[in-house]
This record gives structure tokens, C-alpha cells and sequence, in this order.
């Protein structure tokens, strides 16, 4: 089952038509950028929510980027595997994936090295935490708190829908 952050924060209902931007220090391709835009698209799909990428990172209300060790938010990476992404609660809006990992990118079989990871799917995961989703104990929930390297899996659970549908 679905749950939600302590207090049960959420981005409040005059901003449904939130902005993202990604850290122009990364200078990431367009290809990356397409499975952010897929992976919002996939919770928009069923919520009240609109996400537009913005040039702008410093307005935008999420922001996302990649970085390695200590990146000054206090929640530092570890290099290959162990933590591979974090995401803060609204209204921080902030989407951070480790620099340190191998990144699979729109590969429909997500195969590959053995520590390699799917952007999409980490990306689907944070996305639900950043609109206020905690973990879930439904296994093929996009919100439960394990995935395999080189497992693919971006599609929403009904549990998933349930519990942003409660949110929003
Ligand atoms: N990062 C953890 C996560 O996003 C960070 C975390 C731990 C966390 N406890 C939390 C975030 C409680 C919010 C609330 O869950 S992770 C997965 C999954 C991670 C894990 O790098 O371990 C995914 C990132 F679910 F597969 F285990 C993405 Cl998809
Ligand atoms: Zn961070
Ligand atoms: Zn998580």
C-alpha cells in the first residue's frame, strides 16, 4: 500500500502547473532530458498536474541533476550502486541522481552491465517523491523500495495511481 511524507506535504492546488529545469552545469542531451519528459508525462497522465521544462533553474519549482559524493544538501552519494538518486518533498522540489552511476538510457531492454541502472525507472520513482509519495509495500509499485540493476520497470502500479489520485 501507498504512503505519503510525514504531514502529508503536496504541491498546493494554485500550482498544479509546475515547472522543471535541469542544472545547465551537467549540459546533458537531449536524450536524457526525453526520459524526464517521459517520466513526467507518466504521472501527469493521471493526475491534475502539468509539467513544463523551463530554461530557467533557478525559478523552476523542481530541479534536477547529477552529482557525485558530497553536493552540499547534506545527503552525500557513494559512488556505483548503493544510493543512485534522492528526492526531497514539496515544496523543495529538488531531484538529485548520482553521477557515479552507469546510466541506461531509453534502452528497451535495460540490459547491459551488471551495476548499470535504468534512468527512467529511478527517474519515475523520484518524480513520486517529489510530488509527495513515500514508499509502498506493493511489489510492483513503482514506489516500492527495491529495483534490480538492469531492471526496467516505468509503468505505474494501481497503487501508485491510487495514492497520487488521494494526493491530488
Ligand atoms: N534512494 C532512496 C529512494 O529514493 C532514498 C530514500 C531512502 C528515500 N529512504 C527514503 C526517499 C525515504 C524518500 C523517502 O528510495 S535510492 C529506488 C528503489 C533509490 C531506490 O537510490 O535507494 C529507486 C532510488 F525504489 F528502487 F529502491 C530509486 Cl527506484
Ligand atoms: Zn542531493
Ligand atoms: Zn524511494
Amino acid at each position: 500500500h501507498y504512503s505519503f511524507f510525514p504531514g502529508r506535504p503536496r504541491w498546493p492546488s494554485w500550482k498544479q502547473n509546475l515547472t522543471y529545469a535541469f542544472d545547465p552545469r551537467n549540459q546533458l542531451s537531449d536524450d536524457v532530458k526525453r526520459v524526464f519528459a517521459n517520466a513526467f508525462s507518466r504521472w501527469s497522465e493521471w493526475t491534475p498536474l502539468t509539467f513544463n521544462e523551463s530554461s530557467n533553474y533557478f525559478t523552476a519549482d523542481l530541479r534536477i541533476g547529477f552529482y557525485a559524493g558530497d553536493h552540499g544538501d547534506g545527503e552525500e552519494f557513494d559512488g556505483v550502486l548503493g544510493t543512485l538518486a534522492h528526492a526531497f518533498a514539496p515544496p523543495r522540489g529538488l531531484l538529485h541522481l548520482d553521477s557515479d552511476e552507469t546510466w541506461i538510457i531509453n534502452d528497451a531492454l535495460a540490459s547491459g552491465s551488471a551495476t548499470a541502472m535504468d534512468l527512467e525507472s529511478v527517474a519515475v520513482h523520484e518524480i513520486g517523491h517529489l510530488l509527495g509519495l513515500g514508499h509502498s509495500s506493493v511489489e510492483d509499485a513503482i514506489m516500492f523500495p527495491t529495483i534490480s540493476s538492469g531492471l526496467r520497470k516505468v509503468e505505474l502500479a494501481r497503487d501508485d495511481v491510487e495514492g497520487i489520485q488521494e494526493l491530488y
